[in-house]
């Protein structure tokens, strides 16, 4: 099974700066831990500041991956166009944000992509995206058992 987590703008900036709001940890400690919690998954992980650059990675995973872990960071309030990729896809997308978007800034509480994601989890921290991928290999093993049933 091939997970990928996809994390926008500035998102290489955690454990460095705002740490009240988006914790002490840096991503890719995180993504050590992660990686030895699920030894089975093969997971990926891509961070870009640059929208074109996430949409061709969205393009390019987006119909071999069993799952996509995406926190677009800003663009998730702005962008029209990552919202027609995520919903152009085949692969099911989960939306994750650290901290809880719905208690911040009004213009934070909309999200272009939700309506194209399978769900959202919010205001987790980390542990989003650790739920995230529980989900997507639960998911991957429900939508094996129905397909051997079809068999
Ligand atoms: O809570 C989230 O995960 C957000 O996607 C983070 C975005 C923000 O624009 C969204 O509204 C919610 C911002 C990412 C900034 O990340 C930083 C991390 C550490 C230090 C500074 C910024």
């Amino acid at each position: 099974m091939n997970i990928l987590i996809l994390n926008g703008p500035n998102l290489n900036l955690l454990g460095r700066r705002q740490p009240e709001i988006y914790g002490p940890h840096s991503f890719d400690d995180f993504f050590l831990g992660l990686k030895a919690a699920f030894p089975h998954v093969h997971l990926e992980y891509f961070q870009s500041n640059h929208e074109g650059a996430l949409l061709d990675k969205l393009h390019e995973s987006g119909f071999d991956a069993d799952g996509i872990v995406l926190n677009a960071g800003a663009f998730t309030h702005t962008s029209v166009a990552l919202a027609d990729a995520v919903a152009a896809i085949r692969t099911p997308v989960v939306e994750v944000h650290i901290s809880n978007v719905h208690a911040r800034e009004p213009f934070r509480h909309q999200s272009y992509l939700a309506a194209s994601c399978e769900g959202s989890i919010v205001g987790l921290g980390l542990e989003g995206y650790r739920l995230a991928v529980e989900w997507l290999v639960r998911r991957g093993k429900i939508s094996e058992k129905i397909e051997g049933k079809e068999d």
